[in-house]
């Protein structure tokens, strides 16, 4: 059975754990903090990471794409290569273009951190573009790749919030609100039993996290 390893306030690991959760593959969690990972596992030490029958992987993107290809029922990529492509590009801008660069507010945004001004305003000026670009190329019709929900979908729905609620934070606007369809779209993928397991499951772990952050 794959042991899936990490924790549950990670976007990473909820990335992979809801393509698991929606492609029905049977999984059990392990639950590793930073800092106390297997590191033959995952080298960097960042989760999530996963224990397969064959051995370890680690990167989320690596490990969506073993997942895909090892467990092809309920595929969450299009059969045409061209449409693969694409959901391949969302997620490049999902992840190298808007999660990355947002993830630069969050120690100020949700570990009682102070990012500097200079590195706010370069933030601010890459999401800007960034975030143009993306709206040009998602879909959300309904899914952000368009009919079929993909591993882009996973992507999006657990890191859009945080780009939100970061820039939010601490930019004092949220770069993602005038994206036309996407406050609808998070809305409506919220409403799916899988994200809910994902957010009930996130809720109660941050809790915990910012427990052991207290001491
Ligand atoms: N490129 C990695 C990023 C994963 C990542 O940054 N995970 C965070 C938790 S959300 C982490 O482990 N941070 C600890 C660290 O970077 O040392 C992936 O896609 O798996």
């Amino acid at each position: 059975m794959l042991k899936l390893c990490g924790f549950s306030a990670s976007n990473y690991y909820n990335k992979v754990k809801l393509a698991l959760l929606e492609k029905g593959v049977p999984f059990v969690e392990a639950l590793n903090w930073v800092g106390e990972t297997d590191l033959d596992s995952t080298p960097l030490g960042k989760v999530p990471y996963l224990l397969t029958e064959h051995g370890p992987l680690c990167e989320s993107a690596v490990i969506m794409e073993y997942v895909e290809e090892a467990y092809p029922d309920h595929p969450l990529m299009p059969a045409d290569p061209f449409a693969r492509a694409k959901v391949r590009e969302l997620n490049t801008f999902l992840e190298l273009h808007l999660e990355l660069e947002a993830r630069k507010l969050y120690p100020q945004a949700f570990f009682g951190g102070q990012v500097s001004d200079g590195v706010k305003q370069k933030v601010a000026a890459q999401l800007d573009k960034s975030v143009a670009a993306f709206a040009q190329i998602a879909r959300f019709a309904p899914f952000v790749a368009g009919e079929q929900f993909t591993v882009a979908d996973c992507a999006a729905i657990v890191h859009l919030p945080l780009v939100a609620s970061a820039s939010k934070l601490v930019l004092g606007r949220d770069v993602l609100a005038d994206v036309p369809g996407v406050r609808d779209y998070l809305k409506r993928m919220a409403e799916r039993p899988q994200v809910q397991r994902i957010n009930a499951d996130r809720k109660a772990n941050t809790d915990l996290l910012l427990a052991r952050a207290r001491g």
